[in-house]
């Protein structure tokens, strides 16, 4: 809809470049309305206005409280001008339209910044600003609404060419100005929160939305709260607590961590992650629950000491009571049998999640990482890697039990935090490196763990002999593969696209290995 701008409201604190704008709006033949301060000085930069008060009726009163909070300006702003029984209204009501709306808001950021007393913190919060601004901005199949002075200069050029704006033009500037209004009232939110000296930091509230607030955060010196996005995808943030003390930070953590990875994993058979700090340290998939658990924990049975465990499963109670052998701090799954939760009761302090369901891992959204003064967001990495991306490189073709063994251990390899190196074998991990600043330092530890593993359970070769092995991103070096190779990995899979891949494929060559790339890359950082 092109609508021609033929009167404008103009109400602004920050009078930055506002009489420029005004002049070459009232040159361009638009008839000009404005509030006290900003008539006055529109004035005094020779330009002819009227005042709200003259509109209204009414004078501005309380301390200029109230300005422009009224119908014959309200009206002027939301009727819309292809209704008859708006048209209606409007001259019944003598009520003007008001095609462009011209505001800034009172600087209430500004004023908490500068110490000012709580009173006149709350002088600052501006009411009819905003209100008039949310108004229009509904309203933009009509109305242009103005709420940055960067915005003028473009604003004035094309009332300058054709007297109108542009649709896209009008819902560009309705979304800015929604997004600025949101992010006022979400700053008085947390002034006030903070004013009452609750505990966690409500300046992130989002979408209006209130937060849990958490004992602590990573450590007991750190304040912490959760807060929910609305999104209903099935996880932390959606699970019915049945039974054991509140989630701490680090816990809700953990548990979305490790939910993320089984939901990964194939669904047509059981899969169970156990996860510590964010890492997994065991990954198992069998046909049999319990044997999946069995599998995940004889990875590293020393680290699933105060773990998560998540299952893609329903929780039964041969394996519930296999859990409750090892001290575990959540249990997360889709649902358990009532005998599982009966188990359960036995230990009270161990949480239970279930979720009603699995998240899709191939699902949008987006993932926010605060840092000093703003913060990143990125895409979730909803990459699934399949069998018909993987490209064979080595003159060796991989085993179907293999190729499995090494997808699954991509799919692992995924939730590490990198470097992540990731052995597996029958669709099991049998040892994980993870969050070392060296490729080369991962893949040590990974098969040290694998050693320590078969210790553990009593047998002599590492649980590496004959596995597969997995790396987050590609091996810059031979190194890192030929540590693999003499671990007794007999297959590789990582991304490719080093400077050096023909180095690292004749290495995997020369020791009989077949590897597969998959063009994608897992960073997790
Ligand atoms: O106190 S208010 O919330 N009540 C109102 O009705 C109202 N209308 C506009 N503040 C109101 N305004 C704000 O006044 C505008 O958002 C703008 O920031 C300011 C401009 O006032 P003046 O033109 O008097 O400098």
């Amino acid at each position: 809809t092109i609508t021609p701008v033929r009167r404008a409201l103009i109400s602004v604190s920050d009078k930055t470049g506002i009489s420029d704008f005004a002049r070459r709006l009232a040159v361009a033949g638009v008839e000009l309305v404005s509030t006290g301060g900003t008539a006055r000085m529109l004035r005094e930069s020779g330009l002819e206005v009227s005042d709200v008060s003259q509109i209204t009726s009414f004078p501005e009163m309380m301390d200029g409280r109230i300005k422009t909070l009224h119908p014959r300006i309200h009206g002027g702003l939301l009727a819309l001008r292809d209704n008859a029984a708006h048209r209606e209204a409007m001259s019944e009501h003598d009520i003007p339209e008001i095609d462009l709306l011209v505001v800034n808001l009172y600087p209430f950021e500004e004023t908490v910044k500068r110490g000012a007393s709580f009173d006149d913190c709350v002088e600052n919060i501006d009411i009819g600003g905003p209100a008039m601004i949310r108004a229009a901005a509904k309203n933009h199949r009509f109305v242009g609404v103005v709420t940055h002075p960067d915005d003028y200069a473009r604003i004035a050029d094309e009332i300058e060419s054709d007297g109108e704006l542009g649709l896209d033009l009008k819902k560009q500037l309705a979304a800015k100005a929604y997004a600025m209004t949101a992010a006022y009232d979400s700053a008085i939110a947390a002034w006030l929160h903070k004013d009452m000296e609750a505990g966690f930091p409500a300046q992130f509230s989002i979408a209006g939305r209130m937060a849990d607030e958490l004992r602590y955060g990573e450590n007991p010196h750190q304040s912490a709260a959760f807060y929910r996005t609305g999104d209903d995808r099935p996880g932390v943030a959606t699970a019915r607590q049945i039974q054991g003390k509140a989630l701490s930070y680090n816990n809700l953590n953990d548990t979305d961590a490790a939910y993320e990875l089984v939901a990964e994993l194939d669904r047509a058979k059981a899969a169970v992650a156990i996860i510590k700090h964010a890492n997994p340290c065991g990954v198992g998939v069998d046909a049999d629950l319990l044997a999946a658990y069995e599998k995940a924990l004889m990875c590293d049975p020393v680290s699933a000491f105060g773990g998560i465990v998540a299952l893609n499963q329903t929780l039964t109670a041969v394996t519930a009571e296999k859990i409750l052998e090892v001290f575990t701090e959540v249990v997360v799954a889709p649902d358990a049998d009532e005998e599982a939760i009966g188990l359960f009761k036995k230990k009270k302090n161990l949480r239970l999640l279930l979720t009603g369901g699995l998240p899709a891992p191939t699902d949008q959204g987006d993932l926010i990482k605060p840092l000093a003064g703003g913060f990143l967001v990125q895409s979730r990495d909803n990459r699934c890697v399949t069998r018909d991306e993987l490209k064979v490189v080595t003159k060796r073709q991989p085993s179907e039990q293999e190729l499995d063994d090494m997808l699954f251990a991509f799919k692992v390899a995924k939730h590490v935090k990198s470097n992540a190196i990731v052995y597996a074998k029958d669709n099991a991990t049998v040892g994980i490196g993870a969050g070392q600043m060296s490729r080369l330092d991962s893949s040590r530890i990974a098969a040290r763990k694998a050693v320590d593993a078969a210790e553990a359970c009593g047998q002599h070769q590492p649980l590496t002999h004959g596995s597969v092995v997995a790396s987050d991103a590609f091996f810059p070096f031979a190194d890192g593969l030929l540590a693999a190779a003499e671990a007794g990995a007999t297959a590789v899979i990582q991304p490719g696209g080093s400077m050096r891949d023909d180095e690292v494929i004749a290495a995997a060559d020369a020791a009989e290995l077949a590897m597969v790339f998959t063009g994608v890359r897992h960073f997790r950082h």
